[in-house]
């Protein structure tokens, strides 16, 4: 038999969740599409500990990395190997955190925690 403790954590996500819109799906997620060398959508806006899940659907390979060209920050680099591939980042901070693909720089997106 379950115990109730989980239930009320989940029932406490998903009252967080409605801040965010209805556009997000799942619970304590948010999703970036790769397509076409852009990210969309190009800003997220999230709460803190909330998984952000990048989908590559190009056939190509992209990354997602932290900062700009200009100026990195290393929180983050994670390779999107090719179609299909996903990566995922958990910022507990509350910042603005930009990020852009190193293979292609104009790409760029942009990660808000509140
Ligand atoms: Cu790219």
């Amino acid at each position: 038999m379950g115990g109730t403790g989980i239930g009320r954590t989940v029932l406490g996500l998903v009252a967080g969740l409605a801040v965010l819109g209805a556009a997000t799906p799942g619970r304590s997620q948010s999703g970036v599409t790769v397509r076409l060398f852009q990210f969309t959508p190009g800003e997220v806006e999230v709460r803190a500990g909330t998984k952000v899940t990048w989908t590559n659907q190009d056939d190509i390979a992209h990354t997602v990395t932290s900062g700009t060209p200009e100026r990195r920050e290393d929180r983050f680099d994670a390779a999107l190997a090719g179609k299909g591939a996903t990566a995922s980042v958990e910022l507990r901070e509350p910042g603005v955190y930009p990020y852009f693909c190193n293979r292609h720089q104009s790409m760029r997106g942009e990660i808000r925690v509140k």
